[in-house]
């Protein structure tokens, strides 16, 4: 059993105790967007009832407190995923920004005519659509590392694409519509011996397992806020330092500037330089608690307690004959997507909601995955540390009277 007391837990989340058509609220689309504990909100309303103040402009009170929590924000984001410098940490509005600033910026200054950005065929359209913009602009081309039937990664044909014309492999760390956990330590080995370097889409892991950029020696690492437990409209681009100074700016304006002329404008230090404008100030400090949070329960109990409830539901799900699991790797998070026979998903997640059960249904932003398996779109159960092995039953039967209706 697990250090997790999830009823305690529980008690930390205000929306779980939310009814919903008449029935209490089950809700297992984490992958989706997690719930806030009572803490962040609180951080949220304390900001603005007690800092609210633009940052790094003022030397008044209130501009300097919330510029030092700000950056005490980053320093716990640097000390969560393990980076060197605070400089290598760049406030986004999310997992998509991160990655479409790392495209158009280490696009311009590395990418040319004739070179190659690999990802992988389980990608979210957000890590797809970026290089296709970049591969366009610059004459570069896309290859794409296939995957098998239980859904991991081919790593002999990854082995085949990549070489000396290898300027980026951009993958994510857990897949949003399959689950599969990849071997990115060996990725990025693999990668950087052609002489690539490597982004990793941290998205769907950094609330499920540790990460480590420099352990794993990933080149850049991405994540959303609203995933980890924090608020929406802000996320993390980690970027090694020196590859982030040789890099251009993403946005012109405010803050990421040193100097101004009409004749020539020279741009601020890092982290600066990326975060043009006034930043998601509020958003960003609340991550912070958010993963103050998420470090109080801990991450391997996090993960011991949701594997459990991964073993559990698979258990339970494969006992009704009608169902499928479209995902069925190895290594694998607490995220199971399936489908029915003859039922598309749509009307399965519209009949669970009757019942209170919050899944999501479609292609997840991941098309080329549903054309991969040859289904439409599936529904997606996805657990977090707060959900219990009571909400899976509630899944089953919702699942079951499906089922019975559909005839
Ligand atoms: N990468 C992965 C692996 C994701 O799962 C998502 C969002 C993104 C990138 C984009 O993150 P954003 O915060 O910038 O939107 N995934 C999902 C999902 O599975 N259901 O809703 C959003």
């Amino acid at each position: 059993m697990s250090n997790i007391d999830v009823w305690k837990i529980r008690e930390d989340f205000p929306i779980l105790k939310a009814k919903v058509r008449g029935k209490d609220l089950v809700y297992l689309d984490n992958a989706a967007t997690t719930q806030k504990p009572q803490i962040v909100i609180d951080k949220l309303v304390q900001y603005y009832s007690e800092m609210n103040s633009n940052i790094h402009r003022g030397v008044h009170y209130l501009s300097e407190l919330s510029t030092k929590e700000f950056e005490k924000a980053r320093k716990i984001v640097k000390k969560f995923i393990n980076a060197n410098f605070d400089e290598e940490i760049i406030f986004t509005r999310g997992t998509t920004e991160s990655i479409n600033l790392v495209a158009s910026s280490f696009g311009k200054k590395f990418i040319n005519e004739g070179d190659e950005i690999i990802i992988s065929a389980m990608e979210h359209h957000s890590n797809i659509v970026p290089w296709q913009m970049v591969c366009e602009e610059r004459g570069a081309i896309l290859k794409v590392i296939p995957m098998n039937d239980d859904a991991e990664l081919m790593m002999d044909e990854f082995k085949k694409l990549i070489s000396e014309k290898t300027k980026l492999v951009s993958i994510v760390h857990i897949s949003n519509s399959l689950g599969t956990i990849n071997p990115i330590r060996n990725i990025i080995k693999i990668a950087h011996q052609a002489g690539a370097k490597v982004l990793i889409d941290g998205a769907q892991s950094v609330q499920h397992l540790k990460v480590d950029v420099n352990n794993l020696d990933c080149d850049f690492f991405v994540l959303s806020g609203h995933k980890l437990y924090g608020p929406t409209g802000v996320g993390i681009l980690y970027g090694k330092k020196e590859l982030l100074e040789a890099m251009p700016p993403y946005q012109g304006g405010g803050d990421m500037i040193r100097s101004v002329t009409f004749e020539k404008t020279l741009y601020n230090d890092l982290p600066y330089k990326f975060e043009a404008g006034t930043p998601n100030i509020a958003d960003g400090i609340a991550l912070g608690t958010a993963i103050q949070y998420v470090e109080s329960i801990g991450l391997d109990n996090i993960y011991e307690y949701e594997m459990e409830l991964l073993n559990y539901g698979t258990e339970k799900l494969l006992e009704i004959p009608e169902l499928r699991i479209i995902g069925t790797a190895k290594e694998k998070a607490s995220v199971i997507s399936f489908v029915l026979d003859n039922i598309h998903p749509h009307d399965v997640g519209t009949l669970l909601d009757r019942e209170g059960v919050a899944v999501r249904t479609g292609h997840h932003c991941t098309e080329p995955v549903m054309r991969r398996f040859d289904v439409p779109a599936t529904s997606r159960a996805s657990f977090s540390f707060y959900n219990t092995k009571e909400e899976i039953d509630a899944l089953v039967k919702a699942i079951k009277r499906t089922i019975l209706m559909f005839g």
